[in-house]
């Protein structure tokens, strides 16, 4: 059976993508979100979020009829789950994922589902998070026959199709990365990789690979985990260079020249909604296991907190060497507030919590520059131009590295913490 109708429930960083690709291929697709805004923006054929391309597509989608976004899902022949999974604020010390958007997604959808249907579930997730969403499903629609855990029994009686397809698309690049990238396809049967695969082909040009559900949760949250460690490693030379003297830039090119060396950059920490949450998701499950991907965690988390006693210490200084000067008159300029290099992203970023913390700490002004924001939030800086930065600053944090700040080379200002290595 092919897919005419397509539903996308969650229309967010990759829910929006992901169904304007579709509906770009001229498939009928029916956007779910809870957040009435968002709805509203879609229908005009307008976009509620930053990503290079999007708006265009969204907008010749909208208007010729193939996509239209709704509040409560309807009847479709495929439903892509891509809700956020945060994680629980329960003041433990391993924070634990929470799976209350996976579940009203699934709560929502069931009663429209018909057999023959396939749902995919797209939102990174916890291994056994697929199983659980089945479980769900099955609860509410207890006259269809839904696979579960421990379906080995009679495959060919299973009326809907459950796979996990984890999203893998890098922000700025999602676009592209959605019909490049090869796609992991975890069907909970053979037949479920089946249609999976079926339908990601309307759009997807990468190899569609197949495996179960739980090596695919897993393949995600390796990926992201991955990247942790490496960047906790970049960030730990750059503590110990600091301590020895040594320019922990130099160091890691001159070792990134060895053929099988390829160290990560050290920066502020590491931010966005990914790569500083995946990996707990691995040590709540196995706390005891996880030691590694625990520790890489702790050491990317208290980067900022390193880089603001430098921070500290550079304005000590700079009192000490102009006596003339209070600590109430010294003006701190923080470049940078996104979580990575070119994007306008707050979420998670060590840059923004950074100056947030600097603003509250420090007795005198404090500016930011933020080439990719025009307005910010009272948060107790002032957003200023480069050139305004680079004039009033007595202190200058560099936090992150984009391209605007590596254009102008190093600012003639007296104390610099430099974070990513681009001011020499
Ligand atoms: N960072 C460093 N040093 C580096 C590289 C990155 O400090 O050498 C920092 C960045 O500044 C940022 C953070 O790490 O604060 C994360 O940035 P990123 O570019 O590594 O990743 P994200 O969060 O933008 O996207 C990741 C991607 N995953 C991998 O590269 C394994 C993307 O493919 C995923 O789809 C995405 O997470 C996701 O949605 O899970």
């Amino acid at each position: 059976m092919s897919f005419n109708t397509i539903s996308v429930v969650g229309l967010g960083y990759i829910g929006l993508p992901t169904a304007a690709m579709f509906a770009s291929r001229k498939k009928q697709v029916i956007g779910v979100d809870v957040n009435q805004t968002a709805v509203d923006t879609i229908n005009r054929g307008e976009i509620h979020i930053v990503e290079p391309e999007l708006d265009i597509i969204v907008h010749a989608a909208v208007k010729e009829g193939y996509l239209k976004a709704v509040l409560s899902p309807e009847p479709a022949d495929a439903f892509l789950i891509a809700v956020p999974t945060p994680f629980k604020n329960n003041g433990s010390e391993i924070p634990e994922p929470d799976l209350r958007y996976i579940e009203a997604a699934a709560k929502a959808i069931a009663p429209v589902l018909k057999k023959g249907d396939l749902v995919i579930l797209e939102s990174t997730s916890p291994v056994g998070a697929t199983e659980q969403m089945a479980a769900w499903l099955a609860e509410e629609r207890p006259e269809l026959n839904f696979p579960s855990a421990n379906t080995t029994a009679d495959i060919a009686t299973v009326d809907i199709n459950i796979a996990h397809c984890p999203e893998r698309v890098l922000p700025g690049h999602v676009v592209r990365e959605l019909v490049e990238n090869d796609r992991v396809i975890g069907g909970m049967t053979p037949e479920c990789s089946k249609r999976a695969i079926e339908l990601y082909k309307t759009f997807v040009q990468g190899e569609c690979v197949v495996t179960n559900a739980r090596t695919a949760e897993m393949a995600k949250l390796t990926e992201n985990s991955c990247r942790d460690v490496q960047i906790a490693f970049a960030n730990e030379l750059s503590v110990i260079c600091d301590e020895l003297n040594i320019n922990v830039w130099e160091l890691i090119s001159l070792a990134n020249r060895h053929p099988r060396i390829n160290i990560l950059q050290p920066g502020p920490g590491v931010g966005g909604h990914c790569i500083a949450v995946d990996p707990w998701f691995i040590v709540s499950q196995t706390p005891n296991l996880a030691r590694l991907i625990h520790t890489a965690r702790e050491v990317n988390d208290s980067k900022p907190l390193w880089v603001i006693d430098k921070v500290k210490a550079a304005i000590f200084d700079f009192v000490k060497a102009n006596p003339e000067k209070r600590i109430e008159d010294v003006t701190v300029a923080c470049f940078g507030l996104a979580f990575k290099p070119d994007i306008d992203d707050l979420r998670e970023s060590p840059a923004m919590n950074i100056t947030r913390q600097i603003a509250k700490e420090h007795t005198g002004r404090v500016i930011a520059v933020e080439p990719n924001i025009i307005e910010i939030a009272n948060e107790g800086f002032e957003l200023v131009s480069q050139a305004s930065a680079e004039k009033e600053a007595d202190v200058a944090v560099l936090l992150v590295d984009h391209k605007e700040f590596k254009a102008k080379g190093t600012p003639q200002i007296q104390a610099i913490v430099d974070t990513k290595g681009i001011w020499k």
